[in-house]
Parts: C-alpha cells; sequence; structure tokens
C-alpha cells in the first residue's frame, strides 16, 4: 500500500487532481481510497468523492494535523475495511507544516501502511504566477503567509490549472518557480483535463527526495492568524419546485444558479477575496455536479487587484463581469430537470463569519423570490478556524 499526502491552498485543484489520478489508478485495475479533511463537518469534496465513484472518508472539525488521531482512525478503518493499494490523504487548503505534523508522525507510527511518497502541494498557476511575478494576491499579509510556506514545504510543486494559463505563462512560471525554490521538484498539470496525471503518478511512486531535510520554519502565531482572517460557511440548501404542471422541470437549476450568481457577486461587490467556493448539487434521478469557483478566476490580467480595506479583488471586473460570471457558473453544470435538488455549500472567504452569513442568506432569498421556488436552509455553520494545536510534531 502507498499513501499519499496532497496540500496546497484553498481551490488549487486537490480534489479534482486526486478524482483523476484515482480514475487511472482504478482503470489499472488498483484499489484506492481518499481520506479528506476539513475545518467544517458538512465536506463538498467528501460527496464529490463519492458522486465520482471513489472510495472515500472524511476527517471534520480540525484539520489532519489537529485531529491527527481522527485521521489515524480514519485511515486504519478504511484500510481494514478495503485493503486499498493506494490512498490518497488530501488535508485542509488553509493547512500548513504538514510534513512535521502529518507526515512524519504517520512515518513514524504507521510505517507497516508503507513507504510514504512526494509531498505534493497543489498551487492554482494563475495565483503563483502573480505572487511569483511580485503581482499582489487579493489575500491579506498573513493569508498569502500561509500559502507561501504552504508552497515552501511541497517536495513537488503540482502547478495546476496549466490549461488556464496563456501562452508563455507556463513558461515564465516555471522559471520563475525554479528562481524561487531552486531543485525543487515541480509538474505542470491539470486536474481537470488529466494532462500530467500520469506523470504524477509516476513522481508519487519515486521515493521522496526530501527525507531528512528539517522541519518547515514557520510562525505559528502567522499562520495562526491567517487562519482567523478566513470565514467558514457550510450549509445544505434544498431547492423545491412547487410549480405544477406550468414547469417544466427547469427552474431549480435556474435557483440554483441564481443563488450562487448573487452569493459570488456579493463577494465581489464587497471586494472580499473568495478562498473558494464550491456546491455539490444533486437531485433524486441521480444527477450529481459540482460548481466551484475561486480567486483565481478573478484576477485582472497582468494587474493588481484594486487596493482596499480588505485587499479587494476584481470588484471592479464583476461590476463589468456579472454575465461573464453568470456563463462561468452555468457552464458547470448542464441543464437538468428536476422538482427538488439539494446543494452542499462549502464557502471560505476572507472576511468576519457574520458577514458571509448575511450574503449567503441575502443569495438565497434571491432564489427564494423566484417564482415557483421554495429554499429551506439546512445544518447552517459559520465559523473561524480555531488556531492550530498538532497532535505531534516532528522537526
Ligand atoms: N480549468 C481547470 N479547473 C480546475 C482544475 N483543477 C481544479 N479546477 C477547478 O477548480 C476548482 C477547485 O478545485 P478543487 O479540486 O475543489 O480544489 P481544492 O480545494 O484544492 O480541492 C473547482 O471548480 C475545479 O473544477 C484544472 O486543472 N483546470
Ligand atoms: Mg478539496
Amino acid at each position: 500500500m502507498r499513501t499519499y499526502f496532497v496540500g496546497g491552498f484553498l481551490g488549487s485543484g486537490k480534489t479534482t487532481s486526486i478524482a483523476g489520478a484515482c480514475r487511472i489508478l482504478m482503470d489499472s485495475g488498483k484499489r484506492v481510497a481518499v481520506v479528506t479533511n476539513d475545518q467544517g463537518k458538512l465536506q463538498v469534496d467528501g460527496l464529490f468523492m463519492r458522486a465520482s465513484g471513489l472510495s472515500s472518508v472524511e476527517v471534520g472539525g480540525g484539520c489532519f494535523c489537529c485531529r491527527y488521531d481522527d485521521f489515524d482512525a480514519k485511515l486504519a478503518g478504511l484500510v481494514e475495511r478495503e485493503s486499498p493499494d493506494a490512498v490518497f490523504a488530501e488535508s485542509v487548503g488553509s493547512c500548513a507544516d504538514i510534513v512535521a505534523t502529518v507526515v512524519r508522525p504517520f512515518e513514524a507510527f504507521r510505517a507497516r501502511y508503507g513507504t510514504r511518497s512526494v509531498f505534493t502541494v497543489m498551487a492554482d498557476s494563475r495565483l503563483l504566477l502573480a505572487r511569483l511575478s511580485g503581482r499582489r494576491l487579493p489575500f491579506s499579509e498573513d493569508v498569502v503567509y500561509i500559502f507561501d510556506r504552504q508552497l515552501e514545504e511541497a517536495e513537488l510543486i503540482g502547478l495546476n490549472k496549466r490549461d488556464l494559463l496563456k501562452p508563455g505563462e507556463l513558461e515564465a512560471l516555471e522559471e520563475l518557480a525554479d528562481r524561487a525554490w531552486p531543485g525543487k521538484r515541480r509538474l505542470a498539470m491539470s486536474g481537470s483535463t488529466a494532462e500530467g496525471a500520469a506523470s504524477w503518478l509516476a513522481a508519487l511512486e519515486s521515493a521522496s527526495p526530501e527525507a531528512g531535510r528539517p522541519a518547515l520554519e514557520i510562525d505559528y502565531q502567522r499562520y495562526g492568524s491567517g487562519e482567523r482572517e478566513l470565514a467558514w460557511l457550510d450549509e445544505r440548501l434544498l431547492f423545491e419546485d412547487s410549480g405544477g404542471l406550468s414547469s417544466d422541470g427547469s427552474r431549480c437549476r435556474d435557483a440554483i444558479l441564481a443563488f450562487v450568481e448573487r452569493l459570488a457577486l456579493g463577494f465581489l461587490d464587497a471586494g472580499l477575496a473568495i478562498g473558494h467556493l464550491k456546491l455539490q448539487v444533486s437531485s433524486p434521478g441521480g444527477f450529481e455536479r459540482k460548481i466551484g469557483l475561486g480567486s483565481g478566476d478573478f484576477l485582472e490580467d497582468g494587474k493588481d487587484p484594486p487596493a482596499g480595506a480588505n485587499e479587494k479583488t476584481g470588484a471592479a471586473k464583476a461590476g463589468a463581469g456579472a454575465a461573464a460570471l453568470a456563463a462561468f457558473l452555468g457552464a458547470q453544470l448542464p441543464p437538468f430537470t428536476c422538482r427538488r435538488a439539494e446543494v452542499s455549500l462549502n464557502a471560505r472567504v476572507q472576511c468576519p463569519p457574520e458577514e458571509l452569513a448575511a450574503l449567503a442568506a441575502a443569495a438565497a432569498a434571491v432564489a427564494r423570490g423566484m417564482s415557483g421556488i421554495t429554499v429551506r436552509e439546512e445544518d447552517r455553520s459559520v465559523f473561524r478556524p480555531g488556531f492550530p494545536e498538532p497532535t505531534h510534531r516532528m522537526a
């Protein structure tokens, strides 16, 4: 058995890349499983993995490092039940210092689960290019500190979403990455097109090149305060079309899109940096689809985001580009018909939790105002992540 640890910032494409790699392994007859992780309990990633036919378990309520015993127990249960050939462990996107707090304890206590492999950190290539080019990311300094520290401890950086780079940008990014981290392994890839997935798997199979390297230097005060600048919102929304015979069954989809558009525009109009916004949409006929977006989707080409109280993102673009946003979201939810649909929502945004909750409520109200539609919100949970206190730290 092999265990593959994957980290990286919110929305960098960890889940998508892992699902793609799992499909390749399964096609070659391997048994695979995934452990997902989040500060919250309702995990779109876990739902997405299962909707994609992958076996997965969730560690919730904190990151792997702070809930190491839970991670260990969940992993052990998975191994017992399924005897997988490979397990991917995806850490939450606001977590750093994973080698010292998760990978090394795992090697020390679970050697029988096989040698661990290269620790991959995924990056949204557009955000990383902006960062390494000296452009300002939309997040606060302490959140960017987490982004930087995550990449620093990578043994392999996945230059993900390469399909979204413009001609010439990949070469520029590779050069900048080599300058920033001489000798560090990197791989251009695309989780959604599976480009590079086979090379990633080959790299994962190779031994860790950096075992014995000193642990990451990290200031837990800055890391903790970066995490506390982010707000988490999880909830389930039940959309119902009560339109009777006058409805052709398309209203739930329209209402879901109206909800997510309003929510995303709410973030952009308020100048908030989006870690990620993701929704898993399910309807009783077995329809399953994930919708996602993050700050990388709103970076102004080659320009710094306008400065502001909250490191404003592409708010100006949102004003001009509401139609583009609607098209971007609509393309992720192909037409389907139903009377009822369930939406699981995870939003991670740099703002106070109350602001995030108010924006979500306003977006739900827009959908609720649509003719023939009712929207019920359930299991809402809004919070800031707690201060990171790893169970183990092996320097
Ligand atoms: N175009 C493109 N989109 C991607 C790629 N990888 C992930 N995404 C999208 O980026 C969003 C975040 O991806 P996800 O895998 O959930 O990121 P995670 O938060 O790091 O696990 C989702 O909407 C994905 O569909 C990629 O390589 N190319
Ligand atoms: Mg994920």
